[in-house]
């Protein structure tokens, strides 16, 4: 047993299932028992990762959510999380997205970070900066298990932080500051989501800071390799077969979807 009275290791087993079927089959579920607590949302996600680790994906980092105002406000949730990536969650340049495979999927732009070092518990942005091989523009897919896309905070921590999918573009080693970096996402054309890297906690950096300190507090740590994606800079957009999605960031480059049926 764990946690609140009433949901024991089974019930999160069995939720860690339905979220993983849900994820499977592309098929929107309710929303969770809402007296889950934060701890029991972390557990069910590290069990849901590990049904997904045990048929053959690789974990490669994690991705950061609510690291700016836009996306708190967009979602109604106004706390930090974190939830795991898997290889199998990479999109090859080139490659489509299947719209068929997610449920309601969503594009955000971001910014991705590469580590050459681990980094573990409270640290500040120096260190974390000394530990970043390389910074890449970004696509995330987020794609809630819920009806709607709507959630609470421990509704979408079990699920995994929305994860679905991601596409990194060119890898660079991060030079200048990256504080307050241009970017344009646009969909056929035409711009949809213009903002700054500065709208990621002040400093896409402080994302890397939070998200070494909330994996700390699950006894887990950022390893060399790791990929840590910072969180979107914008509010989603929602994806529909046939769109092209492009995000342009100052000085980094281009990151390009397509989204084929
Ligand atoms: C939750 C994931 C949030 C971000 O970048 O803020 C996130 C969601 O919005 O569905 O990925
Ligand atoms: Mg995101």
């Amino acid at each position: 047993m764990s946690g609140a009275p009433g949901l024991g290791v089974q019930d999160l087993d069995a939720i860690a299932a339905q979220l993983d079927q849900a994820c499977t089959s592309a098929t929107a579920m309710p929303q969770l028992d809402p007296s889950l607590t934060l701890d029991q949302a972390y557990e069910i996600q590290a069990k849901y990762l590990a049904r997904r680790h045990a048929r053959g994906e690789r974990p490669i980092g994690i991705k950061m959510g609510f690291t700016s105002r836009a996306k708190m406000q967009q979602m109604g949730v106004h706390d930090m999380i974190w939830g795991r990536l898997t290889d199998r969650m990479l999109i090859e340049a080139g490659v489509p997205l299947s719209r068929a495979r997610c449920v309601h999927p969503r594009v955000e732009p971001e910014i991705a970070f590469l580590l050459k070092a681990p980094l573990y518990g409270r640290i500040d942005a120096m260190t974390a900066m000394a530990a970043v091989a390389a910074v890449a523009p970004a696509l995330e897919i987020i794609d809630s298990r819920y009806e709607n896309f709507k959630f609470s905070l421990t509704d979408v921590v079990a699920d995994n932080s929305s994860s679905s999918a991601l596409v990194i573009g060119p890898w660079a080693t991060p030079e200048g500051d990256l504080g307050n970096l241009g970017m344009l996402l646009e969909i056929d054309g035409a711009a949809r989501q213009i903002g700054s890297t500065a709208a990621i906690l002040g400093h896409p950096i402080n994302s890397l800071v939070a998200a070494a300190r909330l994996v700390a507090e699950r006894g887990e740590r950022l390893s060399a390799g790791d990929i840590v994606m910072a969180g979107g800079a914008t509010a989603a957009e929602a994806l529909a077969p046939g769109m092209y999605v492009k995000l342009t960031v100052e000085r980094l480059g281009c990151a390009t979807l397509s989204v084929a049926e």
